[in-house]
């Protein structure tokens, strides 16, 4: 309701102004300029919330009339501007938002020169102690893009001493990656091989609509039945009568460990059919005995302050929270979960990158060995005599 503009006028009273800018007034309530609301009226609000609070109050005065404003037009004006401030000086601060960093890092692992030459030597004298099985097989799964090629292209970096990039990556609307592949890594040019393999796989759609890697390839490659470069059709997966079936697949042509790899960028964004996929592959490969880790990747385009100094990873607010609730939506214990920077677009190396990457490699490899622990309690694997 208008207020009044001479004393003769009838209008809205001022405390009815002032309630309503506590949030007092119900809506649809009919102002009487006889009498103002109060607390004994039943449609008063005792207790208003901080949403049924006036956070902006605008006075409106046409241009024409300012100078012809009466006194007492002007005065009210003034009550209620002092009063606006009184609220506004009772009113607590609001609550600073969190820092983006937390006070300690979620996990310790300190990123020097030194802990990068550990990881090295550990990854270079790794051995199975399992003769029919010397090079544990690793397999990379995940959404298109995230990530799976370039992490074999990073490690490779990594023992070559230089940014090398032999599986194809890159952005795609289908998987860039469409060919089964099986990467030994050797360390250094023409060095010796190292004791394990990394394989390759086509991603998983993630719409509807975008072609991926049968569910059941995964299962076939997971069981040895796969060969290098068999190559994914995303409408029918491979079967016994195809000639490139390895139908009598060695303990050493199985798969020791899954990983789920995951763009830091897209956690929240992971749909219910993907989920229910990887809860799926998850579920197969436990009753084998396969253990199943999850790494996440492009940590950088996730987090601001990661983006400007990888050494804050564990550091990030951000990725904790995400990170956890990931892993409970995907029932992965988080000891399970482990955070890279792969290399993308750099064409040197940065031991920052190289320790999450050979941290995150460490973990294949000991899941590898629970893998084989487990292989050898049902009598399926030889030790080796050493
Ligand atoms: N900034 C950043 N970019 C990354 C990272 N990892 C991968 N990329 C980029 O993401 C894009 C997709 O990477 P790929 O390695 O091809 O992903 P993929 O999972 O193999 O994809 P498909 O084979 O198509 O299923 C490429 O342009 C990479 O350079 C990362 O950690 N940080
Ligand atoms: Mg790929």
């Amino acid at each position: 309701m208008g207020m009044e503009r001479k004393s003769n006028e009838e209008g809205i009273q001022v405390e009815d102004i002032i309630s309503a800018i506590k949030g007092h007034v119900p809506d649809m309530y009919e102002f009487n300029p006889k009498e103002s609301l109060n607390m004994k009226h039943k449609t008063y609000k005792d207790s208003p919330r901080r949403a049924d609070q006036m956070h902006c109050v605008v006075c409106v005065v046409e241009a024409d009339k300012i100078t012809l404003m009466d006194k007492s037009l002007v005065n009210k004006f003034e009550t209620i501007r002092s009063q606006v401030n009184k609220m506004k000086a009772e009113q607590p601060p609001p609550p600073p938002p969190p820092k983006p960093l937390l006070e300690k890092p979620w996990r310790n692992l300190e990123l020097n020169e030194q802990v990068k030459n550990e990881l090295l030597q550990d990854i270079r004298n790794y051995e199975t102690l399992t003769e029919s099985v010397e090079e544990p097989r690793i397999l990379l799964i995940g959404q298109i893009g995230a990530g799976k090629s370039s992490f074999f292209n990073s490690v490779k970096s990594i023992f070559r001493g230089h940014v090398t990039l032999q599986a194809g990556s890159g952005q795609g609307e289908t998987s860039v990656s469409n060919l089964y592949r099986i990467y030994p890594v050797h360390d250094g040019k023409g060095g010796k091989r190292l004791p394990y393999i990394l394989c390759d796989t086509m991603g998983l759609e993630r719409e509807q609509n975008e072609d991926g890697i049968h569910m059941n390839d995964i299962i076939s490659v997971i069981n040895g039945h796969v060969p290098d470069l068999y190559e994914f059709d995303p409408k029918a997966s491979i079967t016994k009568n195809d000639i490139r079936y390895r139908h009598e697949p060695v303990l050493g042509d199985k798969v020791h460990c899954v990983v789920f790899v995951i763009d830091a960028d897209k956690m929240s964004l992971i749909n219910k059919i993907l989920r229910q996929k990887f809860q799926s592959i998850r579920t197969t490969v436990h009753k084998m005995g396969i253990p199943v880790l999850v790494l996440i990747t492009k940590v950088d385009e996730a987090c601001l302050e990661v983006k400007k100094d990888l050494s804050k990873v564990y550091w990030s607010r951000y990725l904790n929270e995400k990170v956890t609730k990931l892993g409970q939506e995907l029932g992965v214990p988080m000891s399970a979960i482990s955070l890279v920077r792969n290399y993308s677009s750099e064409t040197d190396l940065d031991w920052n990158f190289d320790i999450l990457i050979l941290n995150a490699l460490k973990q294949m490899l000991r899941a590898a060995d629970d893998c084989l622990d487990d292989m050898k309690l049902r009598g399926l694997t030889r030790s080796s005599s050493t």
